[in-house]
């Protein structure tokens, strides 16, 4: 997954439609092509507007075709779900009460809901139009995740004093059984899941990352040094967190497989960065960098199979979240440059850049237009 090997890039081509014996007369020259690919330079980020309504909105996020991002609306926040290959917009949720901080996992929907007095985590399948409860604890449950048959979450259940102290909780949708993952002392905060490995931050001991394996229910301490411990994400056996470390703001990534800890890239300075997420080979997170003024934050990201990194989008005003699946990130574009202010739902789809160097010089002209014609449409 780390570097593109002949896998990946068979893998690459089959999406873009090449068939078996296309793709068997390519096997020859992989390997000159996974060299050349590991010093190309990064793709591009085309993007493009989901919505700007004038309302205020939250917390997009995305899985496959389907957004999903908290709207205000009469007063109070709904959950507007956006399909990107019909371009039109729905509602997920409008019930009396706030809700926020929607993710999707295929057809299934989870959230935030303050329907009850306090906070809960209900579900909606998008597939037959029903809406389901997951909690029902009277103290607060907030940003679920979800991915496969389990749902985790921030659950303050425990913490009957101050009701801020956080543990991390979790749901298996087939069974509706509900199981703490985590009930260590101090706060854990921001889990994120994939496949069976679900990772969170803690500011327990100082602050770290921790992991838990689902299929054999141990955890696993990443990285503790103080201050170690923003929302970190996950996957496959890929970790990636943002801290600072001597005055430097960084972006790491772990290697659940080998044990090892790798820097993407830091600032040399201690400017913000935060909220670091991975999908395949793409690390993305909110840099401060371009800070000239306002609430400018810009989104950087790395491709760790070219080892390029690289900006997504900047001036996007003070955006607190993005989602990223597949090849897209959606997020929040909070702009007032112009009048009132503007929150306006965008995204920006990763288009690689193949190889083309090195299927030009192996007389592969035609092969190179047609990947860069299906891979610009
Ligand atoms: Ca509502
Ligand atoms: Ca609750
Ligand atoms: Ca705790």
């Amino acid at each position: 997954m780390k570097l593109m090997g002949n896998l990946s890039v068979r893998a690459v081509l089959a999406r873009l439609g090449f068939t078996t014996k296309q793709l068997g007369s390519f096997v020859a020259i992989l390997p000159v092509l996974a060299i050349l690919t590991s010093t190309a330079n990064a793709g591009f980020w085309e993007p493009f507007t989901i919505s700007s309504s004038p309302n205020q909105k939250s917390a997009p996020a995305i899985h496959g075709n389907i957004v999903a991002w908290a709207e205000l609306r009469s007063g109070e926040f709904d959950i507007i779900g956006y399909d990107l290959t019909t371009n039109t917009e729905f509602v997920i949720t409008e019930h009396v009460g706030n809700q926020f901080t929607p993710q999707i996992y295929e057809d299934i929907v989870v959230w935030t809901d303050f329907r009850n007095g306090n906070a809960d985590i209900y579900g909606y399948n998008l597939s037959t139009a029903t809406e389901f409860q997951i909690t029902s604890d009277p103290n607060d449950q907030r940003a679920p995740e979800i991915w496969g048959d389990t749902v985790v979450w921030e659950d303050f259940r425990n913490d009957t004093q101050n009701f801020n102290i956080a543990d991390i909780f979790g749901y298996t949708l087939s069974t509706q059984a509900e199981f703490a993952l985590s009930t260590d002392p101090g706060s854990q905060f921001g889990p994120a899941i994939h496949n069976d490995t679900v990772v969170w931050g803690s500011d327990q001991n100082g602050g770290g990352v921790y992991s838990y394996d689902l299929t054999t229910n141990t955890e696993f301490l990443i990285e503790g040094e103080p201050p170690g411990g923003t929302a970190p994400d996950v996957f496959g056996d890929t970790v990636v967190w943002n801290d600072v470390r001597n005055f430097k703001t960084g972006t790491y990534w772990y290697d659940l497989t080998t044990g090892t800890e790798h820097l993407i890239s830091e600032d040399n300075d201690s400017f913000v960065r935060h909220s670091a997420a991975i999908f395949g080979n793409l690390v993305l997170w909110f840099d401060g960098r371009d800070f000239v003024g306002g609430n400018d934050t810009s989104i950087y990201g790395y491709d760790l199979s070219i080892n390029s990194e690289f900006q997504v989008a900047t001036d996007i005003g003070g955006s607190s979240s993005f989602d990223l699946h597949n090849n897209t990130v959606v997020w929040m574009d909070r702009n007032s440059a112009s009048g009132p202010t503007e929150f306006n739902i965008l995204g920006a789809q990763y288009v690689p850049e193949p190889g083309t160097l090195a299927l030009v010089g192996l007389g592969s002209i035609a092969l190179v237009r047609r990947i860069r014609r299906r891979t610009m449409s």
